[in-house]
């Protein structure tokens, strides 16, 4: 297993739309123990294949709090089939906009297609925090990231700020 380095804005490879993934291999299964891996030492709930630099349809989360046992989650090929009308606003955050958190509101509910980490089909509802992180998720595959919802001012600003912590990062390691 590997942390692997998380690309944060303005890196235009955020943007790329993923690719479905054709086979559920070793391969595929190792990528995504390096995702777990990289997401619990962020830390974070959720994350992306093409955050880590690979434009493939590929999520892992775990939304167990902290007292709990670990729950990892795979996602390949996943879909959203429907959503609920019901909207409900959420404080999100991302891992390639660090320190930045925003109010987004999205359907309090959706119904998920995807295949787990053997490559078997699922079909469930997700609710709740599960629901807004998969949908957060699902817009990393298509090349969105939560401040794309923002206004344009508060977008550039969070961009700026990911921008300047960056270049201190440079600076202190130099
Ligand atoms: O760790 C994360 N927390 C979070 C909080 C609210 C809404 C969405 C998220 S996902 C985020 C990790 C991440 O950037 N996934 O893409
Ligand atoms: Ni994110």
């Amino acid at each position: 297993m590997a942390i692997l380095d998380i690309l944060t804005v303005p890196d235009p490879r955020l943007k790329q739309v993923s690719k479905p993934v054709e086979k559920v291999d070793d391969e595929v299964r190792a990528l995504m123990d390096d995702m777990l891996e990289t997401m619990y030492n962020a830390p974070g709930i959720g994350l992306a294949a093409v955050q880590v630099g690979e434009p493939l349809r590929i999520i892992v989360m775990d939304l167990a709090k902290e007292d709990e046992a670990p729950a990892p989650r795979y996602f390949i090929n996943p879909e959203i089939l429907e959503t609920v009308a019901e909207e409900l606003p959420y404080e999100e955050g991302c891992l390639s906009v660090p320190d930045v958190f925003d109010e987004v509101e999205r359907p309090i509910r959706c119904r998920l297609k995807y295949l787990d980490y053997e490559g078997n089909p699922v079909e469930e509802w997700a609710e709740d925090m599960y629901a807004v992180c998969i949908q957060h998720e699902m817009d990393h595959l298509e090349g969105t990231l939560f401040i794309d919802y923002l206004s344009r001012l508060k977008r550039q600003r969070a961009v700026a700020k990911v921008k300047k912590a960056q270049r201190l990062k440079t600076e202190d390691a130099a």
